[in-house]
């Protein structure tokens, strides 16, 4: 404990917490998405079975809104270039008469569904595999999301609604699960989870945002998977290569024992090299497994090649 408060550093919360620094290489920078190999894709592609298609990014420019941390703006598109353009004396001129639209984003890349870099989050000075967290000053020079990209997902993706399991339409400011819960909603789902599928966890939650406007973000809190070091040990048993959800940030925001941000991002990404995917809108593929029954499939992603980037938007493809 630190003197000044009653929250413990991260440093002593995962005192002891197991890590894979090392296990793939000095040099590695893409984590536990070593576990999937080719027979991993090959296993999710087993499971298709009526070649239904689902993408799981959100809108960018929702006209709703765009659900985003809190010290982050949703993005802003501006046209460039449209048929106005053409309107003056000093319009451009293309041979045989071309006319055509441009646009240009500005964007947080971690504003949108996205998936985190594996340097994204660290403490003690560290990020994964054990490089220095200097390294990640003015880019990332290491566990960038460049290598992420180049490697790209694909393998068994699991959905586990822990809205439907709970019998509620989402989950409410603050509420967390547990390992447990997730093997018992895939148990009610009729289904269990299998080393190195990837998980997909729905809450629902942000229905809150586009419901409640600007008040969303009071005292704000998001529910999700709650730190302890049987969960840890958990997703290191079960060699769980990427974490999905439909929430900002894949796990409570605070953790209610412990009174610490966002512990699960340091356990499990910066020490076993959980890869975290985030802001998924679930909903499609989610009434489709509740009324088909079949929860697995082939799960594939690829977040975009930015250089030295802590973070990607991704328009993950579900195929059943
Ligand atoms: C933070 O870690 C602050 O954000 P996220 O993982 O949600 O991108």
């Amino acid at each position: 404990m630190t003197e000044a408060s009653a929250v413990p550093t991260i440093e002593e919360v995962l005192d002891g917490s197991p890590t894979n620094w090392g296990k793939w290489g000095p040099d590695d920078e893409v984590g536990s998405l070593n576990y999937l190999t080719e027979a991993h894709a090959l296993k999710g592609v087993g499971t298709i079975a009526s070649g239904k298609v689902f993408t799981l990014q959100r809108l960018i420019g929702d006209p709703n809104g765009d659900p985003v941390w809190p010290s982050r703006e949703p993005a802003t598109r501006t046209q460039i270039m449209d048929e106005a353009t053409w309107d003056g004396p000093d319009a451009p001129q293309f041979p045989g008469g071309l006319h055509y639209a441009d646009d240009k984003l500005d964007a947080f890349l971690q504003g949108s569904t996205q998936y985190d870099a594996l340097g994204h989050v660290w403490y003690d000075g560290k990020i994964w595999n054990g490089y220095d967290a200097r390294t990640t000053v003015g880019g990332l020079d290491k566990a960038s999301v460049q290598p992420l990209a180049e490697r790209g997902v694909a393998g068994r993706g699991i959905l586990l609604d822990i809205a439907r399991y709970r019998g509620k339409e989402n989950l409410d400011k603050g509420e967390t699960f547990t390992h447990e819960d997730l093997i018992a909603c895939a148990e009610a789902q009729g289904t269990t989870i299998e080393k190195h599928d990837v998980l997909i966890i729905r809450t629902n939650f942000l229905k809150l945002f586009f419901d409640q406007g600007d008040a969303f973000y009071d005292g704000f809190v998001e529910p999700g998977l709650v730190y302890s070091k049987e969960l840890v040990a958990w997703f290191q048993e079960m060699e769980i290569p990427n974490l999905v959800t439909d929430t900002i940030a894949n796990e409570v925001t605070i953790d209610p024992n412990i009174g610490v941000a966002l512990p699960l991002h340091c356990a499990l990404m910066r020490n076993l090299g959980v890869v975290f995917t985030e802001i998924c809108d679930l909903e499609k593929l989610a009434a489709d497994c509740a009324e088909d029954g079949q929860y697995t499939f082939l799960y594939t992603a690829a977040p975009l090649k930015v250089s030295r980037a802590s973070g990607s938007p991704v328009n993950p493809l579900v195929i059943k």
